[in-house]
């Protein structure tokens, strides 16, 4: 199975990051976690992504903060498919690294994920992965199936306590 590569652009993005680390442990994938900046590792950042496919990587996550280019800096360097993570920062809420994540030019493209949505990005990776793998589509299938049935038995007790 391809792997999933996980940056971020300080380990002070790890609290949200381990959400998404979760999701793709839930899920059996198999990825790497790293701590490359756009800024103050620009060489680690770069190296990294020209040697991913290479390397067995299917799609890389990155998280980063404030002037948020670590996703744009990793999706200039290889043409996999690069899911960006916006952090919330005290300053701007997250809409400083949402903009800066988010409004990439023509061609080269990083799929956005809502501020702090780790595990939607982790979700997004796992769909890119299982393009290419039956057996992982199947897990999917089955985490929506659950999703789905907690909402609807959530339904079912509001709907106990107030239709009468
Ligand atoms: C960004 O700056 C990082 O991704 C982080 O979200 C933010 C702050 O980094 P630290 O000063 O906590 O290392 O590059």
């Amino acid at each position: 199975m391809k792997k999933v590569g996980i940056i971020m652009g300080s380990d002070s993005d790890l609290p949200v990051v381990e959400k998404g680390i979760k999701v793709l442990e839930d899920y059996g994938i198999p990825f790497e976690v790293h701590v490359f900046s756009a800024h103050r590792t620009p060489e680690e950042a770069r190296d990294f992504s020209r040697s991913a496919r290479e390397k067995g990587f299917g799609a890389i996550i990155a998280a980063a903060g404030m002037a948020a280019h670590l996703a744009g800096a990793i999706a200039a360097n290889t043409t996999l498919p690069v899911i960006g993570i916006p952090i919330k920062s005290a300053a701007f809420g997250g809409l400083d690294a949402l903009l800066s994540t988010v409004q990439m030019p023509s061609g080269i493209p990083v799929a956005t994920v809502a501020v702090d949505g780790a595990a939607n990005a982790a979700h997004l990776a796992a769909q890119i992965i299982a393009v290419g793998d039956a057996g992982l589509a199947e897990k999917l299938d089955a985490a929506r199936a659950k999703n789905s049935a907690g909402v609807l038995a959530k339904n079912a007790a509001v709907e106990e306590k107030y239709n009468h």
